[in-house]
């Protein structure tokens, strides 16, 4: 199950957890405020039937997906490929991820700047909104396996911060008020 918190300040370790003492957490409803991001709980097992999942695909027009292996063997340039997730990036346009196993941290910076660590578990897809600042990477169980969505011919090119000119910046932050 998905669970969010604001990070604390220690740099050390990437995949540790890294929650404040006491927890500082932040629900559902709290994060899409603080940031536009989105999430729906949607089983794996045979996810291809499921209702939900196909409107949403149908409703915001996911035409294109494809299926990512993280792990030392399933994916190509493993090592310098998880240090571009974890510079901090945007996109122009949505990060849409579906775990289908394994496990990981999505962070994302709130509308005051700090970092929100987003962990997600199979069955888990979040959406992150074009031109919000983030970065992923594993936990320390160094594994997942998730499906990406995209409207269109993909396009995984991180810009990485700064970035506040970029359109897709400009336009997230009068959507959702950051800075
Ligand atoms: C990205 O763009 O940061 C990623 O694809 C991260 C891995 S998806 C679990
Ligand atoms: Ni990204």
């Amino acid at each position: 199950m998905v669970s969010a918190w604001y990070m604390d300040d220690n740099e050390e370790d990437q995949r540790s957890e890294h929650k404040t003492d006491p927890p500082k957490y932040v629900d559902l409803k709290e994060l899409f405020k603080l940031t536009g991001v989105e999430y729906w709980k949607i089983p794996a097992e045979n996810h291809e039937d499921n209702e939900v999942l196909n409107k949403l695909k149908k409703d915001r027009g996911y035409s294109y997906e494809d299926v990512i292996n993280i792990t030392e063997q399933g994916l190509p340039n493993y090592h310098e490929k998880l240090k571009h997730f974890f510079t901090e990036h945007l996109h122009s346009d949505d990060e849409i991820r579906y775990i289908l196993d394994g496990s990981g941290y999505f962070d994302v910076r709130d509308i005051n700047n700090k970092w929100i660590r987003i962990a997600v578990f199979k069955d888990d897809m979040v959406t992150l909104p074009a031109g919000i600042y983030h970065r992923f990477t594993l936990d320390d169980k160094n594994y997942v396996k998730a499906k990406r969505y995209f409207v269109g011919e993909p396009v995984w090119t991180p810009i990485n911060r700064p970035a506040d000119d970029h359109p897709s910046r400009i336009n997230y932050n009068k959507t959702h008020g950051g800075h």
